[in-house]
């Protein structure tokens, strides 16, 4: 049997909000021996160190779009390196702010198109970041990259999504804070959304197996992005968007055990990491942890039913 690759790819984007730090988070995952981890659990591994955003003109402080050229410098970097990671194995992104997502998820879903596989997207956060640089107020671009690579909204001076991801492919867990714009957007599309209330009554398990099997029956391509704040911030502080109420460490290690368990997911990004508000690695750590789960790392044998 060929080894499985995955490729780490370091992406310190720090210009889709204005609290900084998330840019030292690739060297938090690989300080809290993300690749030793996968290297341990047969990976062989790659990190490719981390990408700088393509050449762009100053950003005007004025803007009411908070740093958008830098972000469309990194959106063409990034969507050309997930395109080609893809050939090469598993990528992981190691944001990163979320804004990362606007070119990883665009990449992957070109290289699908070129496979003829439809491209599906696990969004594991609080937000749905849904807003397009029109309705968000803030003029922070983390909050947009799911209407980006759905084709929803204009989107000036980015690249063209030549394969924009079908509403329906889209599945959001763990949903707490939404603006009323993007409320507003989101019943209008056919994105599926699972907020924090449907996961408290009816358990975690049940959207994402559903989720799961319409991947399979399309013999779908899976991009994963799973962002800090998806977590409870008691458990996961590292994150300028706490928002209270988020998913418990099990309910996080159930989605990605199951997410191995599926064989499904082509690519992941690990994003909104700021290891500046950290209490000692613990969020660093948990999300390598996490990200170990999903790539088949198990507690307890549920076959021998030993440790
Ligand atoms: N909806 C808010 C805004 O647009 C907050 C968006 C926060 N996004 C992230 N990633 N932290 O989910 O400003
Ligand atoms: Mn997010
Ligand atoms: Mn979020
Ligand atoms: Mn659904």
């Amino acid at each position: 049997m060929t080894q499985k690759t995955c490729i780490l790819i370091g992406a310190p984007v720090d210009s889709g909000k204005r609290r900084r730090g998330c840019l030292m988070g690739p060297d938090a995952y690989r300080t809290a021996g993300l690749a030793e981890t996968l290297t341990s659990l047969g990976y062989a591994v790659t990190d490719k160190g981390n990408l700088t955003p393509a050449p762009h003109e100053n950003d005007h402080p004025e803007h009411p779009v908070h740093a958008l050229n830098e972000t469309i410098g990194w959106t063409e970097t990034l969507s050309a390196a997930s395109q080609d990671a893809m050939t090469q194995g598993l990528p992981i992104f190691l944001g990163g702010d979320h804004s990362l997502s606007a070119g990883t998820v665009m990449g992957a879903a070109n290289h699908a198109a070129s496979q003829g596989r439809p491209q599906f997207v696990l969004w594991l956060d609080a937000h749905s970041d849904f807003h397009t640089m029109e309705s968000s107020d803030s003029g922070n671009l983390h909050g947009t990259p799911v209407a980006y690579f759905t084709g929803h909204g204009t989107f000036e001076g980015f690249p063209e999504v030549k394969n924009p991801v079908p509403q329906d492919n889209v599945c959001i867990i763990g949903l707490r804070s939404v603006d009323d714009a993007e409320r507003a957007a989101l019943q209008a599309s056919q994105i599926h959304r699972h907020d924090m209330r449907e996961i408290d009554e009816h358990g975690i398990a049940r959207p994402l197996s559903a989720f799961l099997e319409r991947v399979a029956a399309a013999n779908g391509m899976l991009h994963v992005s799973l962002d800090v704040d998806f977590l409870d911030p008691d458990v996961a502080p590292a994150v300028g968007t706490t928002v209270p109420g988020g998913a418990t460490v099990r309910e996080a290690h159930l989605v990605m055990e199951m997410l191995h368990d599926s064989g499904l997911m082509t690519s992941l990004d690990l994003v909104e990491l700021n290891p500046f508000l950290d209490t000692r690695g613990r969020t660093a750590k948990l999300m390598v942890d996490l990200a170990a789960s999903a790539l088949g790392r198990r507690i307890f044998d549920r076959v021998t039913r030993s440790y």
